[in-house]
């Protein structure tokens, strides 16, 4: 991996992965792109920025062509919570974009990587312990678009040769660019508001526990199953991975730990509270443990604290 396009760099992910890509491989390398432009957006200052409408297949393949990269980091999706509200919007967008993303790295080929989420899941998989290969029959378009995307990366791979390599994300939490729209923003709603007003209503009803992850842990995820040599790799496109699991009260008392006086209560939303109830609990990640070396380094109260401390800087 050494000259990388990502797309969906504006999102919650990309913002902050472009950065770390930045530091790791050379700002001259990486290609941050974005259907949106946003003037003081400091991804959008990057010299290598372009506009990309990832559903542009001839634009895709050229600007990749123009910068000589040799990895599509593929990001532009609906989330869990809009793509219930767009469900045709949702399967064209995510469909379609992974369709023009795997063409460009499979007439350049490039390395390729995008990623699945617990979202493929449903109610007829295991909870606890979810395994790496297991029942797959999700509710939502959401989950219905990441399992097809799944399939379609092996696919790619088998069928083409094309080095695809992808991980389930659980919930991403970070406090640099806000979530777009899933089932798991509550837990980045929260510290938000235990920061600026001292409570929380949850959207989330008490007792559903997610999966759930702290941005740096999910960002070195995806470098090092990028560098992971190949022979290593049995599973490709679709690793389990996770830090943490739990329910809303348990995320709150975390927060009262370090803000004794945070107060929390519950309007339970009830869109977002079926798609939480049929995603697992716990996934079970040892094959990517096994297979690159997969480990994260935020608990939940080690995570809390530094979300509480970069939150308080910025609005106290
Ligand atoms: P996000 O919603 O924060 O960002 C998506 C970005 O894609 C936005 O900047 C948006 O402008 C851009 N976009 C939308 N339509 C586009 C188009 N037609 N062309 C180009 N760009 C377009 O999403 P995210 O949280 O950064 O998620 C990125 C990927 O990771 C998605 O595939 C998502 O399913 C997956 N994922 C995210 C999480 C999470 O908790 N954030 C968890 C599991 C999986
Ligand atoms: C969502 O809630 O939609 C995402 C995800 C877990 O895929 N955060």
């Amino acid at each position: 991996m050494e000259r990388i396009l990502v797309t969906g760099a504006l999102g919650q992910i990309g913002s902050e992965l472009v950065n770390k890509l930045c530091q790791d491989y050379g700002p001259e390398n990486i290609v941050p792109t974005d259907l949106r432009y946003l003037e003081n957006n400091p991804i959008c200052q990057h010299p290598n920025f372009r506009t990309l409408d990832v559903m542009d297949g001839d634009k895709f393949l050229s600007l990749a062509q123009e910068f000589q990269v040799d990895t599509v980091m593929h990001l532009a999706a609906l989330l869990s919570a809009v793509a219930e509200e767009k469900p045709q919007i949702a399967w064209s967008l995510n469909m379609g974009g992974l369709v023009n993303a795997l063409e460009v790295a499979r007439q350049l080929n490039l390395q390729f990587f995008t990623p699945s989420s617990i979202g493929s899941f449903g109610p007829s998989t295991p909870k606890d312990d979810t395994p790496q290969d297991t029942l797959q029959r999700p509710t939502t378009m959401y989950g219905v678009t990441k399992v097809s995307g799944e399939l379609l990366c092996d696919y790619y791979h088998h069928r083409f040769g094309v080095d695809t390599r992808g991980v389930r994300f659980p919930g991403l939490i970070s406090y640099v660019t806000p979530p777009g729209g899933g089932t798991t923003d509550y837990a980045v709603d929260i510290y938000y508001k235990a920061v600026i007003d001292g409570s929380y209503t949850s959207f989330i009803a008490p007792g559903t526990k997610m999966d759930m992850m702290y941005m740096p842990d999910a960002l070195q995820a995806i470098v090092d199953l990028m560098e992971a040599p190949e022979h290593q790799l049995s599973h490709r496109n679709a690793f389990n991975i996770s830090a943490m699991s739990f329910e809303p009260e348990e995320i709150a008392a975390s927060i009262r730990k370090y803000l004794p006086n945070f107060v929390m209560d519950y309007d339970v939303d009830p869109v977002r509270q079926a798609i939480a109830d049929s995603w697992p609990n716990r996934l079970d990640y040892s094959a990517a443990e096994t297979e690159w070396g997969f480990e994260a380094h935020y608990d939940l109260d080690k995570m809390t604290q530094d979300m509480l401390a970069k939150l308080s800087q910025r609005f106290n």
